[in-house]
């Protein structure tokens, strides 16, 4: 059977992929790239409390040699360094997971994560991936446009913004219990705007498999030209709201992250962030604004 590929605008050449097995052994690249300590130094490079690079400090760095450290992951709930993560992530009940949807909507409701998944049409996207700590990727994503989503629920004319929470278990994150000066659970928002359009993806598989535990699963959002850490894992609760939400980094470091955190060569007053690394080939090269998708996203923010 033939399947025919119709041209979309964030189309990317199949050649820009990041090889499958470079995805998984992130951690391991990153580490020769000395980049390894991705989750310690968001935290260390960033203004919180002493406290925190204090915690960062007193932990051992990762080592490569951890047999469950499949895959590199930033999921700040389970663990300060990637290592850990997908191993204590498996204790998310991802079998059983309502998503309560909510606020300025004409239709309230909470659906299960997997009936969402037989509601929608799942397609695969491929879109670049950029963290602020300047690792980049190209990730085959698999689920559907947010604005579907937000379409079911109808929000009223007087929701401006969208706010995204994730779990909050803390039997099983460990941050939960013990890093109580963060704003628990983790959260994130955009503007209605930027919510319902086109590139704006709620994800539930990658590399054509449903979604690892410690990628987010069941469900989680992808902007693709924002940084990384807008693009929240396991979302339990999706909120439309009046006035900007605060979020989980913004109130942890708001000098650093503005609230939009479009990727832009130059971030505030960030100067790491001129050039970024591809995960795989370890290409250092100048980074795009807006990730690159500055023509479909520029004019949401003139
Ligand atoms: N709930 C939650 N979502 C999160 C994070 C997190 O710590 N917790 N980290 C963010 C950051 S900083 C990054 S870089 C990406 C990493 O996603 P990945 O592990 O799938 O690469 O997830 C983002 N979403
Ligand atoms: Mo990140």
């Amino acid at each position: 059977m033939t399947s025919i590929k119709v041209a979309r605008p964030w189309d990317l050449p199949e050649s820009q992929l990041t090889h499958e097995p470079d995805f998984w052994n992130r951690r391991r690249f990153l580490q020769a790239a000395g980049l390894a300590a991705v989750g310690g130094g968001l935290l260390a490079r960033s203004l919180l409390p002493n406290r925190v690079l204090a915690v960062a400090h007193a932990s051992p760095g990762p080592g490569i040699d951890v047999p469950r450290a499949k895959a590199f992951s930033h999921f700040v709930e389970f663990s300060q360094w990637s290592a850990e993560t997908p191993g204590l992530a498996m204790a998310l009940d991802t079998d059983s997971w309502p998503v309560t949807i909510s606020g300025l909507v004409e239709k309230p409701r909470v659906i299960e994560a997997g009936e969402l998944r037989e509601l929608m049409t799942l397609e695969e996207r491929a879109y670049r991936f950029r963290c602020v700590e300047g690792w980049a990727m190209v990730v085959p994503w698999i689920g559907f446009p947010l604005k579907r989503l937000i379409s079911l629920v109808q929000p009223k004319s007087s929701a401006r913004y969208v706010r995204f929470s994730s779990f909050h278990d803390p039997r099983i994150a460990p941050s939960q219990r013990q890093q109580d000066w963060h704003r628990w659970p983790y959260s994130e928002a955009i503007s209605l705007a930027e919510a319902v359009h086109d590139l704006a993806f709620l994800v539930t598989g990658v590399y054509g498999r449903s979604l690892p535990k410690a990628q987010g699963a069941p469900l989680r959002l992808v902007l693709p030209w924002k940084y990384a850490m807008k693009s929240i894992k396991s979302i339990t609760r999706i909120e439309f709201v009046q006035d900007r939400p605060e979020t989980f980094w913004g109130s942890a470091c708001a000098e650093r992250y503005d609230f939009d955190c479009n990727v832009q060569p130059v971030a505030g007053s960030d100067p790491l962030q001129a050039d970024e690394i591809l995960i795989g080939s370890g290409q250092r090269r100048p980074t795009l604004p807006y990730n690159g998708y500055g023509e479909m996203v520029a004019s949401l923010y003139r």
